[in-house]
Formats: C-alpha cells, sequence, structure tokens
C-alpha cells in the first residue's frame, strides 16, 4: 500500500489530504477512516437527523439538562464572561446560556465552516443585539485558530463544549485537547463541558443502531464521499453498518462491514477487503463522573461541580483552569 502511495501524481498527493488521509487509513493492516470526514454536508445533516432520532437520546438529554440548569450554571459562570465555543455549528445551543448571563461580555465561537459561523453570527446578532461576536474560521484543535482571544478583553473566559463532542478524542487526544483549553484560560476561567456517561450497553448500542437507520445511512456516506471526492467505486451493499460498545476502552466504535471478500479502487489504487474485514469510521467514549473528573485534572482544570439528569444518562461538568 505505501509502495502504491507513491505512485500516485504529485499534483494529486499535494491537492487531496482526504486522499492521503483515506489511503493511509485503509492501508493498514487494522483500516480505520478519521471521523471527521464523515462529517461533510450530507453527513452534518444526517447528523442533524441522528440528533432528533428517538434512539439517540443524548441531544434531547443534553438540551433539557441545559435547560433545566441554566440558572444555576450561569450563577457558576458569574458576571462579565467571555464565551468562546470550539466547533460551535450553527450555534444553538449558546443563545439559552448567553441569555441567562449576568452582563456576558460576548461570544468567540470557531468553526471550519465560514457559511455556517457567517449565517450563525447574523443569527445571535438578531436574537440577543447587545452580545459582541468575533467568530473564527479554522480547526479548533489548532492553537493558531486561538490566536486572536489575547485581543480580546474580558473579566473571564469560559470555553463551552457541549454535545458529548469531547468523546471524539481518545484518551490521549481528549487530554490533549483539555491543554489547549487550558493554555488558553487564565487561572479562575470556567469550561463548560458535556459528556455521555457508562450506561447499560443495550442502551449505548441502540443510539448508535438506531431503528430508523439513520447512523446507518450517516457511516456508510462516508464510502458515499470517498467514491464522488476521490473517483472511487465502493459498493454499498458489499458493507453493512455495525456499531457496539467496548466495555473496556469505554466507547462506542462505528464500523463498517465488508460482507464479502472483494477489492476496491481508489483513485486507481487498488484495496482488498476480506468477508468480515471492518473500516473503524468513529468512536465515541463514555465516561464516568471519576473517570472524566480525573481527565479534567490532566488537562490542567478543577472540577467544580456537575449536573446529572434523573437517568443519569448524560452530564454537564464545569471546571475551573489550574
Ligand atoms: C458528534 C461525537 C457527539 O458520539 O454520539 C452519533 C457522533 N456518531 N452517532 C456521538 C455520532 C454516530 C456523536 N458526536
Amino acid at each position: 500500500m505505501r509502495a502504491a502511495l507513491s505512485s500516485v501524481p504529485g499534483k494529486q498527493q499535494q491537492d487531496s489530504e482526504f486522499l492521503r488521509d483515506v489511503l493511509e487509513g485503509l492501508g493498514g493492516k487494522r483500516k480505520t477512516l478519521p471521523c471527521k470526514y464523515l462529517y461533510d454536508e450530507l453527513g452534518s445533516r444526517l447528523f442533524e437527523e441522528i440528533c432528533a432520532a428517538k434512539d439517540y437520546y443524548l441531544t434531547r438529554t443534553e438540551t433539557n439538562l441545559l435547560s433545566d440548569n441554566l440558572g444555576k450554571i450561569a450563577r457558576e459562570i458569574g458576571p462579565e464572561a467571555l464565551l468562546i465555543e470550539p466547533g460551535a455549528g450553527n450555534c444553538e445551543k449558546i443563545e439559552a446560556l448567553i441569555a441567562a448571563l449576568d452582563t456576558p461580555r460576548g461570544y468567540y465561537p470557531m468553526d471550519i465552516s465560514p457559511e455556517i459561523l457567517r449565517a450563525a453570527e447574523a443569527r445571535i446578532k438578531r436574537h440577543l443585539p447587545g452580545i459582541r461576536v468575533w467568530s473564527e474560521v479554522g480547526d479548533f484543535t489548532q492553537p493558531a485558530v486561538w490566536d486572536n482571544l489575547s485581543n480580546i478583553p474580558s473579566r473571564k473566559r469560559v470555553v463551552f463544549f457541549p454535545g458529548s463532542t469531547i468523546g471524539n478524542f481518545g484518551p490521549q487526544k481528549s487530554a490533549q485537547l483539555l491543554e489547549l483549553f487550558a493554555a488558553n484560560l487564565g487561572a479562575g476561567d470556567g469550561l463548560l463541558i458535556c459528556t455521555d456517561l457508562v450506561k447499560d450497553s443495550v442502551v449505548l448500542e441502540r443510539a448508535y443502531h438506531d431503528s430508523a437507520h439513520v447512523t446507518e445511512r450517516f457511516n456508510k456516506n462516508l464510502l458515499c464521499r470517498i467514491n464522488r471526492e476521490l473517483d472511487a467505486d465502493f459498493d454499498l451493499s458489499l458493507f453493512a453498518h455495525r456499531a457496539f460498545y467496548h466495555p473496556l476502552r469505554q466507547r462506542v466504535e462505528m464500523h463498517l462491514v465488508s460482507l464479502q471478500r472483494h477489492d476496491v479502487s481508489i483513485a486507481g489504487i487498488k484495496v482488498e477487503f476480506a468477508e468480515g474485514e471492518t473500516i473503524h469510521t468513529e468512536s465515541c467514549h463514555k465516561y464516568t463522573i471519576s473517570g472524566f473528573n480525573a481527565l479534567l485534572c490532566k488537562g490542567g482544570f478543577k472540577p467544580i461541580r456537575h449536573w446529572k439528569d434523573a437517568s443519569e444518562s448524560y452530564a454537564i461538568h464545569y471546571a475551573q483552569a489550574i
């Protein structure tokens, strides 16, 4: 596979980080694809459908938990805060939070999509006219995307990271991400972060193997995207969606399983699939409160308090940068 890679014409190699990542991911002994590629335009739309699906309890639970505890959360944050949201998306969740705060100082959303960010900015200005917005286009895992923060005066900075997005990062990557957050905060500044909790594996697996098959479409869209963008010939009927909870790793893994031995061609390069071989496409880590507190400490934060829903299936944590 590596040898084949070097025969790809130079232009293509430069042009396509996507192609490089796909060939690298499918070239190893265990096939994987980076989960960020699930979220193209269609994928993001399918993800919104997942959020509304009956079996996907996460979004619903988070929304209720947030609105049930807005007053307490706002008191914990205190006055004159600048809210920072990495991967803000449509900025839907932040509005209620900003509205509940005592004299908020502004909002700093970051997102890789300039269109989504512009639309969100316009909406915030309409719904919360007094709020200053500094939006930043870019990948929030890159330190440079945080640089403009140093030009914004504020008494208190608070990073808002909802959606259980931290769960997409593995044990090391999540600690590194928290360290990046902490590096852009001063001592006593805040982090409001949401996590899905360890629970019955049947409930977890149903959330990622929903009865409406939206997650299956979401997962398979990755192969459609590779076909569309990278001149590949994946046959979708030869792959099945699989999602299972791995109790030791405390994560739900999403895979695409090859149903028979066959070859796929990607930009002229042959990739072989054995029967039952899988492509690991996403990991969604689950936490216990104590496990997440330990992660917060590792990342440079002091856990202050947390809120759980009645069924203890989801949590919002508030922590302070040390
Ligand atoms: C976007 C990472 C929060 O882990 O639940 C949902 C992604 N993938 N269904 C999650 C996802 C399939 C989701 N996060």
